[in-house]
């Protein structure tokens, strides 16, 4: 897979790629990810990629040019799946959208920043507007870093354990079971009984069982 991120603050996208997972992948060459500089496209003399809003108001807004220079450079080179603009008014991010996205060979993110990028964009090039929850970030980098982060996971061969990603949270609609590890007492607590039995067939259900109590107590919607 090949993601491509346009912003204008490359900075912020540095260190979510640089490390642990989302590091190795790349280094296995089953992911590559290019991060592309917006004010590297402007033609401004002072490299502005934002300007004021038509009608008035606070904040301001990023320009047609740079993006629609940037965006017809990079379709120019591959064929992209999905054009994907970061915004709060686009479809809510879940696991079901990731696992699609996770099959798709070329993806194209748009970073926005300030009060967005100019309508006719989003008209013109964009194929899925995603929100990453109900609260308002300063841009779309963090959106673009944690989207990449859950698709780069669900690539087979990233995680040396195939079938971790199968038992994630959400993937059975479940919330995961809990988990421990060494000491087997701490504070007095003890890990579950059944855990240290070493009867699979008893854990699995152990697991199931405590999935099901947890989403029915925390996310009894998952359940609907
Ligand atoms: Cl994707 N972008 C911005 N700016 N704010 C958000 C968001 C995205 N998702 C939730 N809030």
């Amino acid at each position: 897979m090949r993601i491509d991120i346009i912003t204008c603050v490359p900075k912020l996208l540095e260190s979510p790629f640089a490390h642990s997972i989302t590091q190795r992948a790349q280094e296995k060459g089953l992911v590559e990810v290019h991060i592309h500089d917006l004010r590297e496209y402007t033609e401004d003399k002072h490299r502005a990629v934002d300007d004021y809003a038509f009608g008035g108001g606070a904040g301001m807004v990023m320009m047609i040019e740079p993006i629609a220079r940037c965006i017809e450079a990079l379709k120019g080179e591959r064929k992209y799946d999905e054009i994907i603009y970061f915004t709060p008014d686009g479809a809510r991010l879940d696991q079901k959208m990731t696992n699609t996205l996770s099959l798709q060979k070329n993806l194209l993110m748009l970073c926005g920043h300030y009060k967005g990028v100019d309508e006719r964009i989003r008209e013109y090039f964009i194929t899925k507007e995603i929100s990453i929850g109900d609260y308002v970030l300063s841009g779309g980098e963090l959106a673009a870093a944690v989207l990449s982060d859950a698709i780069i996971r669900l690539i087979p061969g990233v995680l040396s354990d195939e079938t971790s990603a199968l038992t994630d949270s959400f993937q059975d609609n479940l919330l995961a079971p809990p988990v421990y590890t060494r000491p087997a007492e701490w504070q007095g607590m003890e890990v579950p009984e059944v855990l240290l039995s070493g009867n699979h067939k008893k854990i699995d259900e152990w697991r199931e069982t405590e999935a099901l109590k947890r989403t029915k107590e925390r996310r009894p919607d998952l359940l609907e």
